[in-house]
C-alpha cells in the first residue's frame, strides 16, 4: 500500500501534533456539487451510484478534486445498505428520502430477520473501498461508516425517514424485547460491516447515530450507547501497521458527552448546539472532537463564514484532538463557493494553534 501523504486527519483524532487543523465534511460528495448531479444523472438513480465501484468511486473523488484543502475522503454509500441487506428492499422516491418495501413491525418480523455477511451481501461496499484507496494513492485517508443500531432501526420499523420515530418508541416502551433484538442484531451487522470495510481499506470509521439525540437521557443510555459500546469494542483498530481511529457521532447528544467519551472511540462528532471548548473540558484528554459549524453558516457570505471558523478554533483553543467539520451534512442549496471559503478558513486560521 502507498504511504498516505497527508495524515493529518488521522494524527488530529489520536491528539498527534498537527501543523494545521484538518477538515472534511459530512456529505461532502452529494447534491451541492453539480459534477455530483451529472454523476447521478449518469448512473439512473441514487442506489445505482452506490452499488457500481466505478461510480462510487468517481464521485468520493470530486470534492477532493474541486477542493485541494479536505484532508479526508469519505466512502460514498448510505447507512441504509445494512437494512437493503437485510430483505427490506430499499429504494428512492425522487424528492421524497428513502423508503422500504418491507417493514418491520413484530417481534416475529424481527427474529425473521437476517444477519447480513458483509463480504457476500454487501461486497459492492467492500469493491467500493477498495477502488477508492486504490486511486486514491495515498492522497489522504479514506472513512468508512455505518448507521448506529438505533438510527438504522428508526428507519426499519417506520419505513423511512420520520419526524417523531413514533412506531419504533412505542415498541421501545410496549415491546423493549423486541426491539433490543433488533438492535442486537443489527450491532453484530454493524461490527462485521465495519471491520469488512477496515480490511478493504477505511482508514478511519465513523458512526452515525443521527437521531440518537430523539431519545430520552435514558433510553439513549439503554437504546443507543449501549449498542455503539458493543460495536466499538469488536472493531479492528490496527490496520496496515496504524491505528484505524473510530469516531461516534451522535446528533443532538451534547447532554450525554462524558458518557459518550467513556464508549471506547477515539474521537467524538459534535454538533454546533454545544461549544466545542466547554465540551472539551468536558471529555478531558479522553477523546478528540470534530465539529461542529452550524452547516447554515455556508448559505451566508465567506467573510461571515471566516469569522464563524475563526470563533470555532478559537474557543477550542490551542494543541491538536480537533478536526474541524460542520455539526451535521452540507445542504444541497449551498454555493460551492461558500464550501471553498470555508475549507480555506480552517487551515489559513488554525496554523496559530499548532506550534
Ligand atoms: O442524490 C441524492 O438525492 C441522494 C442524497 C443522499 C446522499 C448524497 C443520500 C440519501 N445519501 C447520500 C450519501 C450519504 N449518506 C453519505 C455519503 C458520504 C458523504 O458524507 O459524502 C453518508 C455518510 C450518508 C449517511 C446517511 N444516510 C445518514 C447519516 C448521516 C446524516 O446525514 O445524519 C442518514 C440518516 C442517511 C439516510 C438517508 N440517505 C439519503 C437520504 C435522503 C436519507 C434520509 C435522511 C433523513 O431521514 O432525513
Amino acid at each position: 500500500m502507498t504511504a498516505l501523504k497527508n495524515d493529518r486527519f488521522l494524527r488530529a483524532l489520536l491528539k498527534q501534533p498537527v501543523d494545521v487543523t484538518p477538515v472534511w465534511m459530512m456529505r461532502q460528495a452529494g447534491r451541492y456539487l453539480p459534477e455530483y448531479r451529472a454523476s447521478r444523472a449518469k448512473a439512473g438513480d441514487f442506489m445505482s451510484l452506490c452499488m457500481n465501484p466505478s461510480f462510487a468511486c468517481e464521485v468520493t473523488l470530486q470534492p477532493l478534486d474541486r477542493y485541494p484543502q479536505l484532508d479526508a475522503a469519505i466512502l460514498f454509500s448510505d447507512i441504509l445498505t445494512i437494512p437493503d441487506a437485510m430483505g427490506q428492499g430499499l429504494y428512492f422516491e425522487t424528492g421524497e428520502g428513502p423508503r422500504f418495501k418491507k417493514v418491520v413491525s413484530t417481534l416475529a418480523d424481527i427474529e425473521a430477520l437476517p444477519i447480513p455477511d458483509p463480504q457476500k451481501d454487501l461486497g459492492y461496499v467492500m469493491d467500493a473501498v477498495s477502488t477508492i484507496r486504490r486511486e486514491l494513492n495515498g492522497r489522504v485517508p479514506l472513512i468508512g461508516f455505518a448507521g448506529s443500531p438505533w438510527t438504522l432501526a428508526t428507519y426499519m420499523v417506520e419505513g423511512g425517514s420520520s419526524k417523531d420515530y413514533r412506531k419504533t418508541k412505542t415498541m421501545l416502551y410496549d415491546n423493549p424485547q423486541a426491539l433490543h433484538l433488533l438492535l442486537d442484531k443489527l450491532a453484530q451487522t454493524v461490527t462485521s460491516y465495519l471491520n469488512g470495510q477496515i480490511l478493504a481499506g477505511a482508514q478511519a470509521v465513523q458512526i452515525f447515530d443521527s437521531w440518537g439525540g430523539s431519545l430520552s437521557a435514558a433510553a439513549y443510555q439503554e437504546f443507543s450507547l449501549a449498542y455503539m459500546k458493543k460495536i466499538v469494542s469488536g472493531l479492528i483498530r490496527e490496520h496496515e501497521g496504524r491505528k484505524v481511529p473510530v469516531i461516534l457521532f451522535t446528533k443532538n447528544g451534547g447532554l450525554w458527552l462524558e458518557s459518550i467519551a467513556d464508549a471506547g472511540a477515539d474521537a467524538l462528532g459534535l454538533d454546533w448546539t454545544c461549544d466545542i471548548g466547554s465540551a472539551r473540558a468536558r471529555v478531558g484528554s479522553k477523546v478528540s472532537l470534530q465539529g461542529n459549524m452550524d452547516p447554515t453558516v455556508l448559505y451566508a457570505k465567506p467573510e461571515a463564514i471566516r469569522t464563524e471558523v475563526g470563533r470555532i478554533l478559537a474557543s477550542y483553543g490551542k494543541g491538536s484532538g480537533h478536526v474541524f467539520n460542520l455539526g451535521h451534512g452540507i445542504t444541497p442549496e449551498v454555493d460551492p463557493e461558500h464550501a471553498g471559503a470555508f475549507l480555506r478558513a480552517v487551515h489559513e486560521l488554525s496554523a496559530q494553534y499548532h506550534e
